[in-house]
């Protein structure tokens, strides 16, 4: 078994594991009402859009999100927190350097790293640190990390994680349909939060597969990209499915994926499909091509 597909399993267990931190981290993560910005690279950047949204939705205040390399300087915020698996990524070290003591009409601008690797540089360049060793990966493609501190951040906005936590266990057990193995293209969609979930979906699949995908906003999917569904391929919905969409995808003669499970849960099938797809290609999932585990620039 691949090291990708060993750690995939274990998420069940990591959830409740971040879970069980907040009461250790609460300090350490944006206080209600605090107007924050959450940046990252990649995977990370899309759980940062998950969670922005999750994080307005419970009425904790304004939250943004952004790529690290594309932060808006001279905005005013109250905090910002980095998510970064590896604590090495440029983009996201250099931004931490660069609003060190950066003042906001309502004081410094206070700064959160949530990490993997307590072993390097990003330590010292922020305010507060949360620590998801637990969860940090020998695999270059991140899956429990990053589902990980969704896991946590969740759990801080007064989510009850244990449903998903079933739902992921189900989504470790489920036997992967050959529709799904042996479709040639997928089109991930998401409303909400899943949409961040849509995004990382066609990452994973792009990275540990070379698989052709495309994300979307749910709603957005009819004003164009509809039009590459069709026969042996895949319209994914993660979360609640827009009415009609069904008709729609049947319509184009392809296929509809709407477990209806938690998002972040159905994410899961689609790291075990990445893996089921690499390997039936020949590809090996532990080593995707072109990828490090962090990119850092020189
Ligand atoms: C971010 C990241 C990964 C991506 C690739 C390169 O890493 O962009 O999401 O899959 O491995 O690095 P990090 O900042 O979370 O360590």
């Amino acid at each position: 078994m691949s090291i990708t597909a060993e750690e995939i399993a274990t998420q069940p267990e990591c959830w409740e594991r971040a879970a069980g931190l907040i009461p250790e981290v609460a300090g350490s993560l944006p206080a209600t009402g605090e107007k924050v910005a959450v940046v990252g690279c990649g995977t990370s950047w899309f759980m940062a859009q998950s969670y922005a949204v999750l994080r307005e939705r419970a009425g904790r205040g304004v939250t943004d999100a952004f790529a690290a390399s594309e932060f808006p300087y001279g905005r005013d915020y109250d905090r910002i927190v980095a998510i970064t698996r590896s604590g090495t990524t440029t983009e996201v070290l250099e931004l931490l350097r660069k609003v060190r003591g950066m003042r906001g009409t309502r004081g410094t601008v206070r700064t959160t790293a949530v990490i993997g690797d307590p072993d390097t540089p990003i330590v010292d360049l922020v305010d507060d640190l949360v620590v998801l060793d637990f969860a940090d990966e020998k695999s270059v493609v991140q899956t429990r990390f990053a589902t990980s501190v969704l896991a946590l951040l969740r759990t801080h906005l007064g989510e009850d994680i244990a449903p998903a936590v079933a739902d992921a266990r189900r989504a470790i057990a489920e036997v992967l349909s050959p529709d799904l193995l042996g479709a040639e293209q997928f089109s991930f969609l998401g409303t909400g939060w899943s949409y961040g979930i849509a995004l990382e979906a066609g990452l994973k699949m792009r990275e540990a597969a070379g698989a052709w995908t495309e994300s979307y906003p749910a709603m957005e999917y009819r004003h164009g990209p509809i039009s590459i569904t069709g026969p042996n391929r895949i319209a994914w919905v993660f979360g609640d499915l827009p009415e009609g969409l069904d008709g729609d995808v049947a319509r184009t003669g392809g296929t509809l994926e709407a477990s209806g499970t938690d998002p972040l849960a159905d994410l899961i099938r689609v790291q075990r499909l990445a893996v089921a797809i690499a390997e039936a290609n020949g590809l090996n999932p532990d080593t995707p091509r072109n990828l490090t585990r962090s990119v850092v620039l020189t």
